[in-house]
């Protein structure tokens, strides 16, 4: 795997922002569909859970121009229950297989390294894990072999419990901190840098109020010096912000797209690399809209796209 070093837009020493080679390169942010094979993910309730009905979901992302489908067969949702190992395979490989044939690029949402590599072996291109290597620990040594793209999110332990880890001193500064920690891990195990893209983990053992500040402060995630994923779709956070205001009541995860696209846009414009949503349709005409606007303007994207 190579990759091409764009210098003009070094953000650390020693590690270049740099593309990862044999995913698209639009010139905007990247859009990455999501196809959950889960019976109970929280964003969809389960809705592409066999595996003919994520196919057909997958492709229906492609067709409205996903640039990469991350297909996933473990629920990531706080209480969640893990799946065992041959359960995760038995959902995640053949939509891997099936989508990767009909041209898509392929993402894998797994935290575990065997179902990475068969995933790999299937024909995923890149492996999206949210817990950054910390789950399973051979994940870096197989990254490091396939040298393949290797999104590393901040996390700090499994659903079950993952909101009481949500204590921070300064959630950005600590968010910063870990995740260099993550990429230090791979860079040792021997992941080269242009496969590593990081992602601040919206949601995962954050509140409400930690989300917005990671996106308020997405400048300092950029410092990181790596291309950066941002999966805001759907999130609890959103359904708060536009709770019924009679009742409180937070809106429903499907209800909450256009916010979802609100968020795609203003990451964009700050030089997110890659949005994880759930409506590709709308958030591919938002940034297609948002790079014109900053290709104009030279104010936004504060970073131009990679
Ligand atoms: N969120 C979820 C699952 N996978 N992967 C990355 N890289 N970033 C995320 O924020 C992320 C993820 C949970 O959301 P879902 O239930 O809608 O898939």
């Amino acid at each position: 795997m190579t990759a091409t070093a764009d210098a003009a837009t070094t953000a650390r020493p020693g590690l270049p922002r740099l593309h990862p080679s044999g995913l698209p390169r639009p010139g905007r942010a990247l859009v990455m569909g999501v196809v959950n094979v889960t019976p109970d993910s929280f964003s969809d309730g389960g809705r592409s859970y066999a595996p003919e009905a994520a196919v057909a979901h997958g492709l229906a992302l492609l067709e409205q121009g996903a640039d990469i489908v991350d297909v996933g067969g473990e629920s990531t949702r706080p209480g969640a229950v893990r799946p065992p190992v041959q359960e995760e395979l038995r959902r995640v490989l053949p939509v891997v297989r099936e989508l990767a044939a009909a041209g898509a690029t392929v993402s894998v949402d797994t935290m575990r390294a065997e179902v990475a590599a068969r995933a790999l072996d299937a024909g995923a291109r890149l492996v999206n894990d949210v817990s950054g290597g910390l789950a399973d620990p051979a994940m870096p040594a197989l990254m490091a072999r396939a040298q393949a793209p290797y999104v590393v999110m901040h996390w700090r332990g499994h659903s079950a419990g993952m909101q009481a880890n949500a204590v921070y001193d300064d959630v950005v500064a600590d968010v910063v901190d870990e995740l260099r920690l993550r990429i230090d891990a791979a860079l040792d195990a021997g992941v080269r840098p242009e496969c590593l893209i990081v992602d601040p983990g919206l949601g995962f053992a954050k509140t409400t109020g930690n989300n917005w500040e990671l996106l308020g402060r997405l400048d300092e995630i950029h410092a990181l010096g790596l291309p950066v994923l941002v999966g805001a779709s759907r999130k609890a956070f959103l359904g708060e912000v536009l709770a019924d205001p009679a009742t409180g009541r937070p809106r429903p995860a499907p209800l909450r797209d256009t916010a979802t696209t609100a968020v795609s846009v203003l990451a964009a414009a700050r030089g997110a690399w890659c949005l994880r949503v759930h409506d590709v349709a709308a958030t591919l005409d938002a940034v297609r809209v948002t790079a014109r606007w900053g290709a104009e303007t030279r104010t936004t994207p504060v970073h131009q796209p990679l």
